[in-house]
């Protein structure tokens, strides 16, 4: 890894345990090592790992593989243990540690102490949220990106923010954090943050929706600058006045409304600034308007923008205003604004069918906004996977009205088919395949069931985990499904 710092000795003599070696747990493993820690990592399969590595304990049996970490920890003081954020709290690794009397923190936190000991203080901007927090994250690093600093995008989007802060090469931080992320993350003082919207998601990890939301509103702890919440998300306004900020911090709203003094919000289409302004008092500033983001638009039409796109984008606004982003590069940055794969993606118009993978939809939340935009009685829908313990009762009530049909996937379909089949809605539940296999059963399925002028809409409302690698192998796998239909028709 190149590195533009000196890391070698920072953590040197001190011991970290790593369980979870995926994206997570590998970079730990190799800035940890960059920094002369001894490093204890932990799996339950087989991973290549960097030479260096100290102890390696591969168990698939949870309760094997926290015994052995349990040995290590009793022969020599650990700084602390980075658990993985895939990995439950029920994973005995927890009790474990705790026993110990070792610290849990998450890559985040020890990202954040990394930062402290390399003596410097980057700017976090850090964004929680069930829905949006990718695109919101995106947003921000392309604002800040446009105003001329190294801001990518880290965190929960992909890239562990470790390794950014071990390279010593970011000027600000644009950070998506998971509520997973958030369950063992301590110290962090970000510059500004914000929970975007709350609904229930990852139950079945976090236990019960008071955990989940406890947990999601550890995002504005220590904040120093501004806690931003959305006007009408009631619970994200709570959880800023819950929480213990540094003195001076200010809570800002974001509004598709008109903005009171200490908002950013909508005049007709403009966007307005009556929060970092200095004259707020009297006026605000406009900052941009909904039609820089009509390249966003369907058929370009600024009235059709989603209410969640422009919510993300007034987000993404404040956490810019916070570091004194100016109104012009705002405007440029939202007029050159392209969302990331996988959300809302047209893959293809074709035999006036328009074909649309959404596959990051991966809670009933999600599912519920995407669908929302279909015309009455024309969306065919693909849904299912991991429910994560999501209960679909008011999701299905709520978009029935918007379907021609539905297409199962996922190995457990019970519950969406239970609640969509007594609506009369023609169901097509899918049996366990191998992901390609998979996808050209649900392309080959929804030929069938589409009419013109009908969408078919991969939104599953749920994660991938039980069939895909990630939300990302299946709307690739959809996508290439649904171009190769159209090649074979096109030489038929
Ligand atoms: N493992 C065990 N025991 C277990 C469970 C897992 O040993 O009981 C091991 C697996 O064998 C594997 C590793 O843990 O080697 C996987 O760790 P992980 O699930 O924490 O995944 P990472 O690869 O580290 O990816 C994580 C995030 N994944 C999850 O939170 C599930 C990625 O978010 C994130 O991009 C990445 O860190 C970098 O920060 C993905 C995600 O789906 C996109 N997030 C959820 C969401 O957005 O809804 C929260």
């Amino acid at each position: 890894m190149s590195t533009s710092v000196e890391l070698d000795q920072l953590w040197s003599g001190k011991a970290l345990g790593v369980v979870g070696l995926g994206t997570t747990g590998q970079a730990v493993v190799r800035v940890a090592l960059d920094c002369g820690a001894e490093v204890t990592a932990c799996d339950g399969r087989s991973v290549p790992l960097p030479s260096g590595v100290t102890r390696t304990i591969i168990n698939e049996d949870p309760q094997a593989l926290a015994d052995e970490l349990s040995q290590a920890l009793s022969e020599r003081e650990y700084e602390c243990v980075m658990i993985s954020p895939g990995i439950p709290p029920t994973h005995p690794a927890y009790g474990v540690c705790e026993r110990h009397g070792v610290d849990v923190v998450s890559e985040v936190e020890l990202a954040w102490r990394l930062q402290r000991d390399m003596d410097r203080d980057i700017p976090w901007l850090t964004i929680t949220g069930t829905d949006g927090k990718t695109t919101t994250v995106s947003m921000l690093s392309h604002i800040l990106t446009t105003a001329g600093f190294n801001a990518p995008a880290v965190g929960n989007v992909g890239t562990p923010i470790i390794e950014i802060v071990a390279s010593g090469q970011a000027d600000v931080l644009p950070v998506e954090l998971s509520s997973f992320q958030l369950h063992t993350t301590l110290s962090v003082e970000p510059t500004a943050s914000t929970c975007l919207n709350v609904a229930p998601d990852h139950l079945n990890w976090h236990g019960t929706m008071e955990a989940y939301t406890a947990d999601k509103a550890k995002v504005y702890a220590n904040t120093r600058i501004a806690a931003i919440y959305t006007v009408g998300q009631d619970e994200t306004l709570t959880m800023v006045e819950d929480a213990d900020v540094i003195d001076g911090c200010r809570a800002i709203g974001v509004t598709v409304g008109t903005p009171s003094v200490g908002q950013i919000g909508l005049v007709d289409d403009l966007v307005i600034d009556r929060a970092f302004h200095a004259e707020r008092h009297a006026s605000g500033i406009e900052l941009f308007t909904l039609h820089d983001l009509s390249h966003l638009a369907p058929a370009g039409d600024v009235s059709r923008l989603p209410v969640h796109l422009v919510t993300d984008a007034l987000a993404a606004t404040a956490l810019a205003r916070s570091v004194d982003v100016c109104p012009e590069v705002i405007a440029q940055a939202m007029s050159t604004f392209h969302p990331g794969a996988h959300r809302s993606v047209v893959v293809a118009n074709h035999a006036d069918v328009t074909w649309i993978d959404d596959s990051k939809a991966t809670n009933p939340h999600a599912a519920m906004a995407a669908l929302r935009s279909v015309t009455p009685g024309t969306a065919v829908w693909i849904a299912g996977g991991d429910t994560k313990g999501a209960d679909f009762t008011e999701l299905v009530a709520t978009v029935a009205p918007a379907l021609r049909a539905a297409i199962l996937i996922g190995k457990d379909h019970s519950q969406l088919n239970a609640l969509l089949v007594p609506m009369g809605i023609p169901v097509v539940s899918l049996p366990d395949q191998l992901p390609e296999e998979l996808m050209t059963t649900v392309v080959r399925e929804a030929v069938l069931l589409a009419q013109r002028g009908d969408t078919v809409l991969l939104a599953p409302a749920c994660a991938s985990w039980d069939q895909f690698d990630n939300y990302g192998q299946r709307g690739d796998l959809f996508a290439d499904a649904v171009r190769a239909m159209i090649t074979s028709q096109a030489t038929r």
